[in-house]
């Protein structure tokens, strides 16, 4: 979709019809606001939904506008990308540095399958997704229903969609990216 921009003050309503069911994400295309922070969870139902979910959106993070920075190599000199991994986002929060801001709290229901839609809304650098303690039961890919699989982790790259169960236990563990 290309259009004049929508200027302060001013709305716009786009109408049509959302499909396929599943999770989702928007995001601008205009430079790199998507990384910058332009971007949101985009989760269509074909039913209100009986079951409360959590979105879970993971991001690599450049401080400062995210434009190509530097020339990350691999080990033998072969250059793999534009940018130099600094720091990732868990819905919007991160640390780094000696920065101790406040992380992002997910408040489960123990001894119950809780559902997170999760979404990788950053650039470059794929993440490694896990629970401790937990088993991910994996059940969709984007829109794609797959052969469910239980998992201590799962990779997920940018763009990509999975929705996932975990049987909470009752504590506290972190979710690790
Ligand atoms: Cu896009």
């Amino acid at each position: 979709i290309t259009q004049h921009a929508i200027l302060s003050g001013h709305s716009f309503i786009h109408k049509f019809t959302a499909q396929p069911v599943g999770t989702h994400w928007y995001h601008s295309h205009y430079f790199n606001q998507r990384l910058d922070g332009i971007f949101g969870m985009f989760i269509v139902h074909d039913a209100p939904p009986v079951q409360p979910y959590f979105v879970l959106s993971v991001m690599d993070w450049y401080h400062g506008y995210a434009g190509p920075s530097d020339t990350l190599s691999s080990q033998d000199g072969v250059p793999i990308s534009s940018l130099k991994y600094v720091s990732g986002l868990i819905n919007g929060r991160g640390r780094y540095n000696e920065e101790r801001f406040p992380l992002s709290d997910f408040m489960l229901v123990p001894g119950e399958e809780n559902v997170f839609r999760m979404c990788h809304t950053g650039a470059e650098f794929p993440y490694e997704i896990s629970i401790d303690e937990h088993l991910l039961s994996i059940s969709t890919m984007g829109a794609n229903l797959i052969v469910p699989m239980q998992a201590d982790f799962l990779f997920i790259y940018p763009g990509e969609c999975y929705d996932f169960n975990i049987l909470a236990k009752s504590g506290t563990f972190w979710l690790r990216a």
